[in-house]
């Protein structure tokens, strides 16, 4: 069973950010929107480079978080990791819930390390619980992802404007996979609530800098913060 206890603080901020929304659509208002996506194939030591160079996001360790209080983050996601092949894992942490900041662009590379199976990575407001098939109608995603093969892993960089302060969740489409667990959340904080979740864990707001060590084929250990 999963529980974010800080859930409600960003459920409340929500409804006031979309109390006073507009009706512009320019890409930053509404669901997750993309901008581009970018298929590439990486050797394991290409996806240690961006693993090292990516933003290493604050983690709250209660709610099983990674914060990000900057505007244009880019972080990896591995899908499928060894062992635990119906997850994601962002920074050694399991499905974490995302929080980025209203306004961010995201810059995402999602990664299959599964040598068996497909996997994909699919955003936006997903009714639940997940169909066996889920729906990615007006959702934002990559490519399906062949498995990894011999060395030479399927990815794929995503980028996109994180849209208006709300809660979405972020899941693979291959039939089955979302079901069996391989989802998690994403935030969307206004100023006002990632001031407050920053100054709740005595965070900086300053973005925090690379991670050092790749997360993947290797666990990293992460700064982990309480959240009181
Ligand atoms: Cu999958």
């Amino acid at each position: 069973m999963r529980t974010y206890p800080f859930i409600a603080l960003f459920l409340a901020a929500a409804f006031f950010a979309a109390c006073g929304r507009s009706e512009k659509t320019n890409g930053r208002t509404g669901p997750p929107s993309m901008v581009y996506r970018k298929s590439m194939r990486l050797s394991t030591s290409d996806l240690g480079r961006l693993e090292r160079t990516q933003d290493s996001g604050h983690f709250l360790v209660s709610s099983n978080s990674l914060v990000f209080s900057g505007q244009g983050p880019h972080i990896v996601v591995s899908a499928g990791p060894k062992g635990d092949m119906y997850a994601f894992r962002i920074q050694s942490h399991r499905n974490p819930t995302l929080v980025f900041s209203e306004g961010a662009f995201v810059t995402m590379t999602v990664a299959n390390v599964d040598p068996d199976m497909q996997h994909s990575l699919f955003t936006g407001i997903v009714k639940m619980p997940f169909a066996v098939v889920p729906d990615t109608v007006g959702m934002i995603g990559t490519a399906m992802l062949a498995p990894d093969a011999d060395g030479s892993i399927s990815a794929n960089e995503i980028a996109f404007h994180v849209g208006s302060p709300g809660i979405y969740t972020y899941f693979c489409s291959f039939p089955a996979h979302a079901r069996a667990g391989m989802w998690g959340t994403m935030i969307v904080a206004n100023s006002e609530t990632m001031e407050s979740v920053l100054q709740r864990n005595k965070l900086s707001s300053v973005p925090t800098p690379s991670a050092s060590t790749p997360s993947w084929p290797r666990e990293r250990k992460s700064k982990s913060i309480e959240l009181d």
